[in-house]
């Protein structure tokens, strides 16, 4: 096989560390060891696995080893992989934009509304759409909170509302409307097909429409969203995995007061 399939250049490595030239790291520094797993449209075997290895090839790994191959369902063979990745990055030179505000822990952003607003703010969150999962945002609403982080409805300064999942637009809009709203939190962990980007944007279509965009402090959150994506599709905040109550809770009363002092 051209290529091959079995390089040596993995032996000799050299182990320092350069930020200008990170590879993923297996039990050596610099080793590039990566484990991927994908499905193949083919029946299990022989031929499936050298098919998978030819592929890690092309991917850029170096010696690609199949170490489970299960057959799905007729014609669909499953693989879990190793190799070494050949390729590297410069993390030197990222730079991720990332949510304006300095996170608070409850006690803080309590104190913040209470000094600065003097009332409770109006929250409603929901995962909308076609969208079953609630987990997200109950993590980020619900009274006791996740991984030992209070959810906004314990917060003195929000009154917080959670509508559940499935929850569409029109009725995320219309109840933003009845509540008078001051934030709007959504929830979108499905993104196959990119059904989360319809969605989030028809949202602000439909609050643009409403004349309410500019009223509300929009954010999106859930494990494939990012702070850069959320601000391309319209909102004002996005937030990904291992988000916690106090990231939005902070975000949101520092976004109001720099609104009421703008
Ligand atoms: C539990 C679960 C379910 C449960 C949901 C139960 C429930 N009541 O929520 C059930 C079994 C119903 C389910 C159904 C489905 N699921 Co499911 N599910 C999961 C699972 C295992 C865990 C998700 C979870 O609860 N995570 C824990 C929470 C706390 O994490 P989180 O959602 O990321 O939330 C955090 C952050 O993202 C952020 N956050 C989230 N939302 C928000 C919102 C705001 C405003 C803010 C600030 C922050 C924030 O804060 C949270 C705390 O840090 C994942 C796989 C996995 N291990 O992640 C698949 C997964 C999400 N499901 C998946 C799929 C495909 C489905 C189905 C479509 C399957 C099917 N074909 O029927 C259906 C959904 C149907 C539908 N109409 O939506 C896929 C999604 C793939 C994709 N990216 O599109 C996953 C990734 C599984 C997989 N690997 O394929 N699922």
């Amino acid at each position: 096989m051209s290529g091959g399939l079995y390089s040596t250049e993995a032996h000799n490595l050299d182990t320092t560390l350069n930020l200008k030239k990170v590879k993923p790291y297996g039990d050596t520094m610099n080793d590039g060891k990566t484990q991927l797993s994908f499905t193949l449209p083919i029946p299990s075997g022989a031929e499936a696995i050298e098919a998978a290895k030819q592929l890690m090839l092309k991917m850029g790994f170096e010696n690609p080893q199949v170490v489970f191959y299960k057959e799905l369902t007729k014609g669909f063979t499953f693989f879990n992989c190793y190799g070494s990745c050949r390729h590297t990055v410069d993390y030197s030179s990222i730079h991720v934009p990332r949510v304006e505000s300095t996170t608070w822990d409850m006690q803080q952003t309590d104190s913040y509304i209470k000094e600065n607003i003097g009332r409770k703010l109006v929250v409603i969150g929901a995962s909308t759409g076609t969208d079953a999962h609630t987990v997200g945002i109950d993590a980020i609403m619900n009274m006791k909170g996740y991984a030992g982080h209070f959810g906004l409805e314990r917060y003195e300064g929000f009154d917080a509302h959670n509508l559940g999942s499935q929850v569409t637009n029109e009725e995320f809009i219309a109840k933003a409307i009845e509540l008078e709203a001051n934030a709007l939190l959504v929830s979108q962990t499905v993104t196959q097909k990119d059904v989360h980007i319809k969605n989030l944007v028809e949202l602000v279509e439909l609050l643009e429409a409403e004349g309410l965009r500019s009223k509300v402090i929009l954010c999106c959150g859930g494990p494939r969203i990012t702070h850069e994506l959320a601000k391309e599709l319209g909102y004002d905040a996005g937030f990904g995995m291992n988000t916690y109550a106090d990231d939005v809770a902070s975000f949101i009363a520092q976004e109001f007061v720099r609104r009421m002092n703008a």
